[in-house]
């Protein structure tokens, strides 16, 4: 569900306490079906990288497309689903926040994989430290034609088509859809909409958050803001693709938050060790 997004993101709370555990934040996989190996190297780097973590979240994107309803679930689909399971046997949360390639994720499969998924904006906190955490496709208001789609897309009508058509017609819709939906927001993706950011960004500051987290954009950027005529301030990360950079995010029990990147093609995990400079805007 999409309605008020902008006005009033649907945020959830993954956790009432803090526990002292990291958070891995992982964004923009765009997984698919004719790619096993970059699925199985994905898994590779979850369980590396999620040594230590209490919590997973995926912000969006992880395939190229993804259907809620269970009759819809490819093979590739299913393989991760799996996966996950075992995650979630160690004791680690899952959670979802939905991107322009989910639709109806969180309502299908919101209860079954994750702990939580949800189709706007989700909320937690480390060190005291809250941050708001979202895909950020739907961050550009004024990129009308990919708000319009969006809101087609994700409607009851669409869900309820989606129920009633026979699963193997709408795959084959779907796949068509793919391939066009690439071309809706692409002029708004080559660019990286800062004032529309910081607008975002300084509404969640208002209501009492103190970091944004966002994917989407497929490129790394740290942004401060300083305190306004409100009295608040904050950050923004920007969280490269998994898919082209291997890029994921870790979030510390101290509200610290560390980029991390594997170099191309298998060799050990780099880490930046820090963010990059913050650059006020
Ligand atoms: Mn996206």
């Amino acid at each position: 569900m999409t309605k008020g997004f902008w006005e009033r993101p649907r945020v959830n709370s993954t956790q009432q306490s803090e526990p002292a555990t990291d958070i891995l934040v992982v964004a923009d996989v765009h997984l698919n079906g004719d790619d096993p190996e970059t699925l199985e190297a994905f898994l590779a780097f979850l369980h590396r990288e999620s040594d230590g973590c209490g919590t997973i979240i995926f912000l969006g994107d992880l395939f190229d497309l993804w259907l809620g309803p269970p009759a819809l679930q490819e093979p590739h689909h299913r393989r991760l689903a799996e996966a996950l399971e075992e995650f979630r046997r160690r004791g680690i949360q899952l959670t979802y926040a939905e991107g322009n390639r989910d639709l109806f994720v969180a309502h299908y499969q919101g209860d079954q994989l994750f702990q939580l998924a949800t189709g706007g904006a989700m909320v937690i906190s480390r060190g005291g430290r809250r941050f708001v955490l979202v895909h950020g496709d739907r961050l550009n208001r004024i990129d009308y034609n990919y708000r319009a789609w969006n809101m087609l897309v994700r409607s009851v009508a669409v869900r309820l088509l989606l129920r009633l058509l026979p699963p193997r017609l709408t795959l084959r819709a779907a796949a068509t859809l793919e391939r066009k939906l690439r071309y809706t927001n692409r002029r708004f993706r080559t660019y990286f909409p800062h004032a529309q950011c910081e607008a975002y960004a300084r509404e969640q500051f208002r209501r009492g958050a103190d970091a944004v987290v966002m994917g989407h954009f497929h490129r790394q950027l740290h942004l401060c803001y300083e305190d306004d005529d409100s009295g608040r301030g904050g950050e923004v990360y920007v969280l490269p693709d998994w898919l082209s950079q291997q890029a994921a995010l870790r979030i510390g029990p101290d509200g610290g938050v560390r980029h991390l990147r594997e170099s191309k093609p298998c060799g050990g995990p780099e880490e930046d060790g820090a963010a990059p400079a913050c650059s006020s805007q």
